[in-house]
């Protein structure tokens, strides 16, 4: 099995000013890159054919203990990120709505609501790591923070297991050239280049999936 940096459907300019071009580039073609270079030099050392990357960080005990560490750090980096350039996008002006409008003014009073307690959560997160979205196992919607390159699938690692289905990157690396140390900033920047109806779409995947 060999993992692959994915291609962004948009160009490293489509964000600016919010995220600048520079900032895209090094993100996804270095950060990300050797994320997906590191994995495939761990998942070569074992039989992961019958396995999905998702399988394997929702149970890390399915992958030897020799390599675990470097899957949770690699494999999980290779997720997030690819959640993450999946769910921005140039400005669509457009806020969550619909079912999905519904449920988040359900779990957080109104979109203002959400990204207040989104932001509070992210600025909060000490160091580097996560902050999202995701749907529990009582389908409602939640939000959490994960440190370095965990994330809420990782079953008995985190305090928060849900599928996600949007995070924020808050390592420095993603917003220091153009916010050095003002994160609250970024993340209310990063709102405005949230892709709401790829979300939506997997609110709804998860939503449907009995
Ligand atoms: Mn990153």
């Amino acid at each position: 099995m060999q993992f692959e940096l994915p291609k962004l459907s948009y160009s490293y300019t489509a964000l600016e000013p919010i995220i600048d071009a520079k900032t895209m580039e090094i993100h996804h073609q270095k950060h990300h890159g050797t994320y997906v270079v590191k994995l495939n030099e761990a998942v070569a050392q074992f039989d992961v054919s019958n396995l999905t990357l998702s399988q394997m960080l929702s149970d890390l005990t399915l992958v030897p203990e020799n390599v675990r560490q470097a899957v949770r750090n690699h494999g999980g980096g290779h997720y997030n990120h690819s959640l993450f350039w999946e769910t921005i996008g140039p400005r669509m002006a457009e806020n969550p709505a619909g079912v999905f409008g519904d449920a988040m003014n359900k779990a957080f009073g109104s979109y203002e609501g959400f990204k207040e307690q989104f932001t509070s959560i992210a600025t909060a997160r000490f160091g580097s790591g996560w902050a999202w979205l995701g749907v529990n196992t009582n389908k409602e919607l939640v939000i959490c923070s994960t440190p370095n390159q965990d994330n809420p699938l990782m079953k008995g690692e985190v305090s928060c297991e849900c599928m996600p289905i949007l995070g924020c990157d808050v390592w420095e690396h993603a917003y220091y050239l153009t916010y050095q140390n003002r994160r609250p900033e970024y993340v209310t920047g990063w709102f405005e280049v949230v892709n709401w109806m790829k979300v939506a779409d997997k609110y709804m995947a998860v939503i449907n999936k009995g």
